[in-house]
């Protein structure tokens, strides 16, 4: 069962505008190089432009950045300098299981009979204080091995690192099937292939978008659906 995964949404977008900040800043420069090529400065500029190109590349791969706040404020102000603030990204796990209609969890291997009904559950558990903004969850069901149950489609907010069994224990809220922003968080389609429903996407997923998904900080998030063994 492939599913794929956006952990770090946020960061994503940061880099978008920064790409764009980018584009904008080496458009100006471009200008202005166009304006004083005849003063020969062309070598200094390209020189600008490579080496700001090689900031961007190391700033945006980075996963933790620290600074510090120098007080050059003068006019008879007189500041501290600040203490280092570091900031950390933090990749987020996307768990799939299998449960039986108790909510056992199934071990991988495990049998299970033509004809019976199952859950699949799909969970993050957001394990740090800020929101985790913007995820995006796609997941293809086998369409040889399982039917889709229409409409089975839930989910349960529950404090960050709840066991199987709180989960399970949550309430849970009924998601439809349908795809669209104005409805809800997750949705199902036909892919393609045999008929039926199983591509199943959560948040605002290209190409099937839901409505945008955000886990609030120390809060796990679970999307569960049944199907039917073949
Ligand atoms: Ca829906």
């Amino acid at each position: 069962m492939p599913g794929r995964f956006y952990t770090n949404a946020v960061d994503q977008e940061t880099c978008g505008h920064g790409e764009r900040n980018i584009k904008e800043w080496v458009s100006v420069l471009l200008n202005k190089f166009a304006k004083h090529k005849r003063r020969k400065t062309a070598s200094v500029l390209t020189s600008a432009l490579i080496v700001f190109t090689v900031l961007f590349i190391w700033s945006v791969t980075a996963f933790s950045a620290t600074n510090v706040a120098v007080n050059q404020a003068g006019g008879g102000v007189s500041l501290v300098p600040s203490g280092p603030v570091t900031v950390n990204s933090v990749q987020l796990a996307l768990n799939k299981q299998a449960r039986d209609l108790a909510g056992v969890v199934l071990p991988g291997g495990s049998n299970v009979s033509s004809g019976q009904n199952i859950y699949f559950v799909l969970y993050i558990d957001n394990t740090t204080g800020t929101p985790a903004n913007d995820i995006r969850i796609s997941d293809f069901l086998n369409e040889t091995e399982f039917t889709y149950i229409p409409n089975s489609i839930e989910t349960t907010l529950v404090p960050s690192g709840s066991n199987d069994a709180a989960i399970w224990a949550s309430v849970w809220t009924p998601l439809t099937d349908v795809v669209g922003a104005p409805d809800d968080s997750a949705s199902i389609t036909d892919s393609g292939g045999p008929a039926g429903l199983d591509q199943i996407t959560v948040g605002a997923e290209t190409g099937q978008v839901n409505q945008v998904l955000n886990i609030p900080g120390n809060v796990l998030q679970a999307i569960r659906f049944r199907v039917t063994v073949n």
